[in-house]
């Protein structure tokens, strides 16, 4: 038999089942897209050796960690573009609207499935649904990472201190999975049944879901406008280093939407970057956060199951914020006057109103942003609820490890080491709008936000 083109560490059996001569389906969650998706080949590969028909289905919850209709409609535009890329493989792909649990057993028994594929994702939620599933097939499940360009499960069995202790680990085993994916291949055995089209807008008007925060029109949705964006950023990448912390410039890639939501995979990304005719100093800058600080939050995520609340801070820091926890706060402000940019900061402001008016916020003022939660609440606590609530309603690339690792960065320290001690913040790093001023223009920013 030919060898597979998965990498066996890529893939984690989750539920073992003897072989049927069923289809094989790709329960596509975390990573939507057609090409450069290990688990897709993974299922097409398991579909090609048993000669049997393969289908992709998406499981669409109706309240996704409180996603609102600028992440759905941004998601389910991506989604629709894939389907077509998939039909043209003869692969049918099948929207299920309704809980996983539920549904996914629901179809793999109706049409006698013989194995699950689906992506690996940290977050605690699909876990649920994981197992929630596992009780209702009788099919066996199989997890692949298709969005780690080294497997998470395989880079560490534990919970990273930070970057410098993750590096050396992913560095170490970069050649053996930095590599190009194969194609998609056209499925030679058809699905018997006839698939139900897909209607974005039918799906989109029949969702209940927050319509009070707006599609953003600076993010195109889809795999194809977020290659754009790739190439686009490939021709700027040489600037990346001096222009990457200044929220005036577009020196950031704007991949994070299209990452977030798997529309593009990191590994293409990388390996374009690689072989891109930038400098190395702007590579390897790019590359550190794309592969080092994406995989740090995946890393995070799946070993430290409270990564979105205080009980996931480092015992340093959890001790420091205590002990500062009566400090007084001279400025409090509900989550209101945050949400709708009325502190007395008008930086602070500014970040906001970018993030609610566009749905990305600059990198480098979301660690200012959220550590001015942090000083403006009566508790850590509170901060993390707070930071998580505004980051995941306004950002396109909320509800990701990224999110909850650069937020309990912020506010708790995670990843970082202890500084100076002052008050509210204890040894967690500080920023001020005075420290901001000597990195980027301020003011410009300001009237840019109006504010
Ligand atoms: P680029 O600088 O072009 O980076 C390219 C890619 O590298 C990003 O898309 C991302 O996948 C990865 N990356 C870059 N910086 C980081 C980082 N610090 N941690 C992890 N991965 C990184 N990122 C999200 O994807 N979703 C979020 O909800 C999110 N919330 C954040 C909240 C706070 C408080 C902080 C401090 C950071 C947050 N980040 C989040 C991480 C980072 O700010 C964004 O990934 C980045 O700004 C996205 O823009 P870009 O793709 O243009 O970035
Ligand atoms: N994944 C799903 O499998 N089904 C969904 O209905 C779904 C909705 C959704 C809405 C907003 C959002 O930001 C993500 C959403 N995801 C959904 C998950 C997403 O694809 C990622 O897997 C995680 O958010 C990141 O780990």
């Amino acid at each position: 038999m030919p060898r597979w083109k998965v990498d066996p560490s890529r893939v984690e059996v989750l539920k073992e089942r003897t072989i049927s001569n069923g289809p094989v389906i790709y329960w596509m969650s975390r990573d939507q897209r057609a090409e450069d998706n290990w688990a897709l080949i993974y299922a097409q590969e398991m579909a090609l050796d048993r000669d049997v028909p393969l289908a992709v289905i998406f499981s669409l919850s109706p309240d996704f960690l409180g996603a609102t209709l600028r992440q759905y409609s941004f998601m389910l535009k991506g989604l629709e573009e894939t389907a077509g890329s998939l039909e043209d493989k003869d692969i049918p792909f099948v929207m299920l609207p309704g809980e996983p649990a539920k549904e996914v057993p629901k179809f793999a028994s109706k049409h006698k499935v013989s194995s699950i594929v689906t992506d690996f994702d940290p977050l605690r939620i699909k876990h649920a649904w994981k197992t929630g599933i596992m009780k209702g097939i009788r099919s066996s499940l199989i997890e692949v990472d298709a969005h780690n360009i080294v497997p998470c499960r395989k880079v560490s069995d534990k919970q990273e201190w930070g970057a410098y202790t993750l590096r050396p680990k992913i560095n170490r085993l970069l050649d053996v999975y930095l590599k190009k994916t194969p194609p998609l291949q056209t499925h030679r055995k058809k699905w018997k049944t006839k698939t139900p089209p897909f209607s974005y807008a039918d799906l989109l008007k029949r969702l209940e879901v927050d319509r009070s925060v707006h599609g953003s029109d600076l993010f195109a949705p889809g795999t194809a406008a977020g290659s754009k964006a790739l190439r686009s950023f490939l021709g700027r990448l040489d600037s990346y280093n001096g222009t990457r912390n200044d929220p005036n410039e577009s020196g950031q890639s704007g991949l994070s939407p299209y990452l977030h939501f798997g529309q593009i995979s990191a590994q293409r990304v990388a390996v374009d970057v690689m072989s891109s005719a930038a400098d190395d100093d702007s590579k390897a800058s790019f590359l550190e956060e794309l592969i080092i600080r994406r995989e740090l939050a995946d890393n995070f995520c799946l070993h430290n199951r409270l990564y979105d609340s205080v009980k996931c801070f480092p015992s340093w820091s959890d001790k420091t914020l205590r002990e500062h926890l009566r400090d007084r706060r001279e400025y409090l402000y509900s989550v209101k006057q945050l949400e709708f940019s009325r502190t007395h900061d008008p930086l602070w402001n500014a970040a906001q109103a970018e993030m609610v008016k566009t749905g990305k916020m600059h990198g480098y003022l979301r660690m200012y942003w959220a550590k001015k939660i942090l000083e403006w609440s009566r508790s850590p606590k509170e901060a993390m609820r707070r930071a998580i609530y505004l980051n995941d309603r306004y950002e396109l690339d909320g509800r990701d490890p990224n999110g909850y690792a650069g937020i309990a960065w912020s506010i708790g320290g995670v990843h970082d080491r202890a500084w100076g001690t002052r008050k509210i913040f204890g040894m967690v790093r500080y920023m001020s709008l005075s420290g901001c001023e000597k990195k980027f223009d301020v003011g410009k920013y300001i009237k840019t936000w109006g504010y």
